[in-house]
């Protein structure tokens, strides 16, 4: 493939291609960094692939756009410090592939409306800004200035700014989220959602909670030295593989595991090392020592029955299992708490988690027994229905024995993208706390709006009433990331105006609004020059270390602007004429970011002295009351009484229909969320295929269906509408009785928009119900 290539290079994914093998039980990462070499070479050629895999989460280069996870302190980092998915990530920004007018000259958007999110993504960079009009069936290049013109119009057309929307993905730099949330609630209006909301807003409800702040509790040390430590919900060799080198480092030291998970993922069984001799000699190290299989949904009980258990070991052993020094003097609610869990009943627990009594009784005697713990999740519990209560449950368990702030031990939410925790820092949220209100408008002397803004599936909810007219996504794929892929297309082109500041193609480009704007942004391996010379940003981890990042590439194209640029442009030009015009000085923050930084110092806390932290080699780590001083501020009005809470949650779980299954949504090993880089799911065994369903041999059995077989998936919901997935594979797999799976966002067409976790929103992309209906034999032409 050669640069401004208008050719298509990718054709859609053909599913007939499905070819399945064993599961693997070990997660490699030798073949896995030749694997990523070679995606590299495809896309980049041998010596950008080099050198650019080899600034991955280096000190002075930049950080790794793949995942939130942490990297270790300067002096232990290797000189590869990345992984296959990083590797595929950088593949994909650097690429020599380019989408230039000429591509869109050629391609008219009705076309690429039947291309698939592989064959979009793989056409590279965008390199200039294009717009589309009414009437048009082409995007067409068009300038800056004429972009920022359309956007303001469309913008001073409102009744009110509240009928513009302003989504953020996380991959956003702190430096442009600061300015774009700056920006939207200059305008007047709240309405930030962000891919946080579809992610780990569960986490950050229930954390805020019960100890006053929704980030993990732990240092990347920590996980090292934690005697135990519970993954529920997670995959981390596919989502987080630098993880594993942590894990395997923490049973070096002794440390044991369990893994909680309906599915044997392969990275929580085993894992080969390649930056280890050992990982190469040897079939790697074991990284489970207990694995509990559990139903979708059933999490609440087993953190409900692990805190029954704990409670009859002390009375048992005659105490030493609690922690009740600091159950007196740090915490609130305990006996509410213990009154609860001590009555459930373990037909119940077993029902709803599918595990036995032996199991759980297994695993709470190892919490009773460790020195430290640890409990790490991710997307398996947030999407849930019962999320929130959940995480509330699994804090307690924590609370009760003492685990949270101190050594070893601790709450890890492993977060997902590589700085959404820094973009909600930097005040990307629909309903930011009073005191960042305050300094904000201290700050920039303005008034800032104080009603909630809407979240993403009140975003679409507003849509489909006719409120919004205007939305707008720095960075993600909003169309395709969120629920109910038909309703939410079809609500999408009823907007007066959609504008997506991207690196590359996708969906929410096709799916347009009446007029639409793509503004291709640099990524973050590029050199990004302003005014005052070469500038840096900075993200923030899912351990709270911040730390700098800059690109070396030269961009993909001249006319790229950064993402801080694009955001200053808009802002200048939409804010003029109205109230808060002359609040900031856009220009000066565009033109240096150091700017923004200092802005960011006085309006954040722990940001003080910002720059000088960022120059010191590996960042600084923010202040995280819970963790540093067990101090939890979970009085809004000053924090005085400042104790964690332990939580009184009735236990719920999902009712499977009879006939019916219960699907989550998962992601494979070659995709990043909606960037779908490959056609495997190496790990699993799926080879060539996206639109199967792995199910149950039994439920399978039951229903005369074989390997390869082609269904629909039809989900219910209350609201009756039937929502279908047709032409699906089905395919025999180790999943509990009545459980499913199949690969988000293919299977987003199936999640009813009114289906979000109880108090976080969150959409529930791990239990929705459907049936299989063999599919329709298609009758030969
Ligand atoms: N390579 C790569 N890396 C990524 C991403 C990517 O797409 N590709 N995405 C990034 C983002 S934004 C995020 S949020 C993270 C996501 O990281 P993960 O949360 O690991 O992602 P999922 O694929 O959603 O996997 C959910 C896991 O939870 C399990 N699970 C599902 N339901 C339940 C349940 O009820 N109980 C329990 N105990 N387990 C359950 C599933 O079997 C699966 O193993 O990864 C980030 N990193
Ligand atoms: N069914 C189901 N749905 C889910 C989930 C699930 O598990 N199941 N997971 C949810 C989760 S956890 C998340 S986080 C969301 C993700 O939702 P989003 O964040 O909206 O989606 P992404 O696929 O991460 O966004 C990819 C797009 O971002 C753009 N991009 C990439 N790099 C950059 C950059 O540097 N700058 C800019 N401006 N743009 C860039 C590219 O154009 C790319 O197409 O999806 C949610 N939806
Ligand atoms: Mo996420």
């Amino acid at each position: 493939m050669g640069d401004d290539t208008t050719a298509r290079a990718e054709q859609n994914i053909d599913d007939s291609g499905l070819r399945v093998t064993k599961p693997r039980t070990h997660a490699t990462g030798w073949p896995a960094i030749g694997h990523s070499l070679q995606i590299g070479e495809e896309q980049m050629g041998a010596v950008r692939t080099g050198r650019t895999l080899l600034e991955i989460n280096q000190v002075h280069g930049y950080d790794c756009m793949s995942c939130a996870w942490p990297d270790p302190e300067p002096s232990r980092r290797s000189p590869a410090e990345f992984c296959e998915s990083g590797a595929k990530a950088v593949a994909e920004e650097a690429t020599k592939r380019r989408v230039t007018p000429a591509f869109f000259a050629a391609h008219p958007v009705a076309e690429l409306e039947t291309w698939d999110d592989f064959a979009l993504g793989q056409q590279g960079r965008i390199t200039e800004p294009v717009l589309l009009e009414p009437g048009d069936d082409h995007y067409r290049p068009v300038s800056w200035d004429r972009a920022f013109d359309v956007i303001k119009e469309e913008i001073d057309r409102l009744a009110s700014p509240d009928e513009a929307v302003f989504y953020t993905s996380g991959r956003t730099s702190n430096e442009a989220a600061f300015v774009y949330q700056l920006f939207v609630r200059s305008l007047g209006t709240n309405n930030l959602p962000d891919c946080s909301n579809m992610c780990h807003e569960s986490t950050t409800r229930a954390l805020t909670q019960t100890i006053g702040i929704g980030k993990a509790s732990v240092s990347i040390d920590d996980i090292e030295h934690a005697d135990l430590i519970l993954i529920a919900g997670q995959n981390p060799g596919t989502n987080a593989p630098r993880m594993l080198t942590r894990l395997e480092n923490a049973k070096k030291n002794g440390g044991r595991i369990v893994a909680v998970n309906p599915l044997r993922e392969a990275g929580l069984l085993h894992f080969d090392n390649p930056q280890s001799v050992r990982g190469l000699v040897f079939r790697g190290r074991q990284l489970a020592d207990e694995f509990l299989q559990i139903r979708l949904g059933g999490d609440q009980a087993l953190f409900q029955a692990l805190g029954k258990v704990l409670l009859e070991l002390e009375a048992e052993r005659g105490g030493g299992v609690l922690d009740q020094d600091f159950i007196a003097h740090y915490t609130e609610g305990f006996e509410g708490w213990r009154d609860q869990v001590s009555g459930l009943s373990w037909a119940e627990i077993e029902t709803a988690s599918g595990l036995t009594e032996q199991q759980i009784r297994t695993v709470a005697t190892m919490i009773a027994d460790a020195r430290s713990v640890i409990f790490a999740w991710a997307m398996g519990l947030t999407q849930q229905t019962n999320a929130v209560a959940t995480i509330r449950d699994l804090t307690s368990v924590l609370l009760a024995t003492g685990n949270v702030g101190r050594p070893g031990a601790g709450l890890l939410p492993v977060r997902g993208h590589s700085n959404v925790q820094g973009d909600r820092t930097m005040g990307i949220w629909e309903q930011m706390p009073k005191p960042f209100h305050d300094r904000l408008d201290a700050e920039f002397g303005f008034a800032s709006p104080r009603e909630k803004g809407l979240d993403t599936v009140e975003a679409l909810e507003a849509m489909h009433a006719g409120r919004v007219k205007v939305f707008m996504g720095l960075g993600g794929n909003f169309a395709k990331a969120t629920p109910d892929t038909k309703a939410t297309e079809a609500v999408m082109r009823t907007l007066d105006l959609t504008v997506h500041v991207s690196t590359k193609l996708n969906r929410s480009h096709v799916v347009h609004g009446k007029r639409a704007l793509i503004l291709p942004c640099l990524g973050r391996t590029e050199i990004d020059i302003q005014a005052s010379g070469p500038q840096r940003v900075s993200v923030e981890d899912t351990v709270s270390a911040v730390h700098g990042s800059a690109g070396e590439l030269q961009p993909a194209s001249p006319a790229l602007r950064s993402e801080v640029a694009i955001v200053c442009g808009i802002a200048e030009r939409v804010l003029a004429g109205r109230p808060n015009a002359a609040a900031a000085d856009w220009r000066a923050m565009r033109d240096d970011y150091r700017v923004i930084r200092q802005h960011i110092s006085h309006v954040v806390p722990g940001f003080e002295a910002y720059e000088e932290k960022l120059d010191v080699p590996g960042g600084f780590v923010l202040p995280h009351a819970a963790r540093d001083n067990r101090h939890f501020a979970t009085n809004t009005d000053g924090g005085k009484d400042a104790r964690a809470q332990f939580t009184v949650n009735a236990l719920e779980y999902p009712r499977i229909p009879e006939g019916r299954l219960l699907l989550q949504t998962i992601r494979s090993h070659d995709q990043f969320n909606t960037t779908i880089y490959g056609k495997d799911d190496r790990y699993r065994g799926i080879h060539g295929a996206r639109k199967v369903a792995l199910v149950n041999p039994e439920d399978l059995a039951e229903r005369g269906l074989v390997e390869g077989d082609l269904v629909d998936l039809v989900s219910e919901w209350t609201d009756g509408v039937e929502r279908r997935a047709e032409g699906w594979r089905v395919v025999p797999y180790n999943t509990p009785r009545g459980n499913a799976a199949a690969y988000y966002p293919e299977a987003n067409v199936l999640m009813p928009l009114g289906s979000t976790a109880k108090e976080s929103n969150t959409p529930v992309a791990k239990a929705i119900v459907i049936r299989l209906e063999r599919a329709a034999v298609p009758v030969p032409a």
